[in-house]
């Protein structure tokens, strides 16, 4: 797809997965089930004395004895012949090899009915049991038990093992957009820990593909992508889903940098078959990590993500054994006391503990008690009458207040989202909850901009400070969720209160009669 078909507002249908050239710092050479070249890219003469044209259409043979002594007479038709059926290179990649006296890895792929052959330079860096770093990196990440501490410690881990300046660990929410939950940097960096982007940022089609393919290399943004040429008597272009030199859209290009970033890495985060997020690294000049050290991070990837499962689980359990020691708290408070608002707001568990409120009210015996961050008294009493006039449930919830009372847009930072417990329609007697705005919580560090480049117009929006504006138009006046658990505890509270309130009530009568 040419630079000027992708826009800002078609992202999500580029079809990023044959993008008809590769990134430069290495060759791609594809054969067919027969062997013979089909596709070759353009930049081979700068690592072999030979072009892609009089490549095409040979046979394999051809290219081997262009690459010479350092691969074994027929090694590539071996270990594609060999894994023919397995179609398991993973199991084999990378293959080693120098090439005038650099050393090179061999990457077997497949696409459709061709292989793909990539071969990349290994960078020359010092080298590293990979083996015990990982063995240790998995050890230490592990060992937490709290899902931040976790994520937390893979961040520093990875950053150890690959040096990228910045990785972070980038999580999905239900919408699509994203936050960064976890931060590893150099120190003269700003922190992003907290800001969110919208979904469009990683449009469907990237993240479908990150769902298949684990890791994702962009070595140098500011080099020329290499084309694939190819026979010319295929007419469908050349899918490199599976492929590690893949050439990135001119989009996201851009994006990285306005950002300041010259490379970037990325390993999928998968919890329950979907991408739950991505552990996202940036480096401010060019980086290229070689096949091994991506495998390893991959591995990283995939054991955080087989832990995630068990670690959220933890994560809601633990908030809801929280929620049901207040509850039970409180439910001791209404047996124990005659004063129900008393038992209520008055001790150390009260009723904002039962959810995960900033502020709550409860309106009882034509009085209002206050508890954490609430509207003050005059907004309170218009938003009471509203509830009056429009709740008939029991229980209600909502995350903007706003769209269904307007008055309530001043107050949005204190309160977007209410719970409502109805305790008594007639006497007019409720617990309410509220949530902040989310968008507070996020603040913008530094100064991206600055790096900004002349760019034609639709491209210079392109940078995350304008996405967090994007973002922040969507969910201004909007409060978390209100979750299962949340809504769980409400209810039962308010079952114990009526329950208590009927027996004082019988206990009551009773007495006089
Ligand atoms: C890919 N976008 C990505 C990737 C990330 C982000 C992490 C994966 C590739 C990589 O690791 O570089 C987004 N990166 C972020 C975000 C942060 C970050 C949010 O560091 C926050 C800190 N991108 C846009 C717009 C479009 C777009 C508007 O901002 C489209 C119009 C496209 N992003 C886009 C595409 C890809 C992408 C097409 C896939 C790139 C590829 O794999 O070829």
């Amino acid at each position: 797809m040419a630079d000027d078909q992708v826009n800002l507002s078609n992202c999500d249908t580029e079809p990023i997965h044959i993008p008809g050239q590769i990134q430069s710092h290495g060759f791609l050479v594809v054969v067919d089930a027969e062997q013979q070249i089909q596709f070759c890219s353009d930049n081979i003469e700068q690592f072999l004395s030979v072009s892609a044209a009089e490549l095409i259409q040979k046979p394999l043979h051809f290219l081997e004895s262009e690459i010479g002594y350092s691969l074994k007479p027929n090694f590539i038709a071996d270990q594609l012949n060999l894994a023919k059926d397995a179609k398991k290179f993973d199991q084999f990649n990378p293959f080693a090899f120098n090439l005038a006296g650099v050393p090179y890895h061999l990457i077997i792929g497949l696409s459709g009915g061709y292989h793909l052959l990539e071969f990349e330079p290994v960078a020359a860096t010092a080298p590293m049991d990979i083996e015990k770093v990982i063995g240790h990196t998995l050890f230490e990440i592990l060992g937490k038990r709290v899902l931040q501490d976790l994520l937390d410690d893979t961040a520093t881990q990875i950053r150890g093992i690959t040096g990228y300046d910045r990785v972070m660990v980038y999580r999905f929410a239900e919408d699509g957009h994203g936050e960064v939950v976890s931060e590893a940097r150099k120190d003269d960096l700003p922190a992003w820990l907290g800001l969110h982007y919208p979904a469009s940022d990683i449009p469907k089609q990237a993240r479908e593909l990150y769902k298949l393919k684990l890791t994702r290399l962009i070595a140098d943004v500011n080099t020329t992508p290499s084309r694939i040429l190819s026979s010319g008597t295929d007419p469908e272009p050349l899918n490199l889903t599976n492929s590690q030199l893949r050439a990135v859209s001119p989009i996201h290009i851009q994006y990285l940098k306005n950002m300041g970033v010259s490379s970037s890495f990325s390993i999928s985060l998968i919890y329950q078959n979907e991408l739950w997020g991505l552990i996202a690294c940036h480096h401010s000049s060019p980086k290229f990590i070689d096949y091994k050290s991506r495998q390893s991070a991959r591995l990283i990837g995939q054991i955080l993500s087989s832990a995630l499962e068990y670690r959220q689980n933890d994560k809601i359990q633990q908030e809801q054994e929280e929620f049901i020691y207040h509850s039970k708290q409180l439910f001791s408070h209404l047996k124990e006391n005659d004063n129900i608002e008393a038992a209520l707001t008055s001790n150390s568990s009260t009723i904002l503990d039962i959810v995960k409120a900033s502020g709550a009210i409860l309106v009882y015996n034509n009085k209002i008690t206050r508890l954490g961050v609430t509207p003050n008294d005059v907004q309170l009493s218009g938003l009471i009458l509203w509830v009056q006039k429009n709740i008939a449930r029991s229980l209600y919830h909502n995350v903007s207040i706003s769209a269904v009372y307007p008055p309530a847009w001043f107050y949005k930072d204190i309160a977007s989202g209410m719970m409502v417990c109805v305790l008594s329609k007639e006497i007019k007697e409720y617990i309410i909850w509220f949530k902040p705005e989310i968008i507070q919580t996020v603040n913008w560090a530094g100064n991206p901009n600055k790096s900004f480049e002349p760019q034609e117009d639709g491209m210079k929006q392109i940078s995350p400070r304008n996405s967090f504006e994007v973002w922040k138009q969507t969910v201004t006046g909007t409060s978390a969720d209100w979750t299962t658990e949340e809504i769980k505890s409400a209810m039962n509270l308010k079952e114990e209160i009526i329950y208590i309130i009927n027996a004082k009530a019988s206990a009551l009568r009773l007495l006089n009669e």
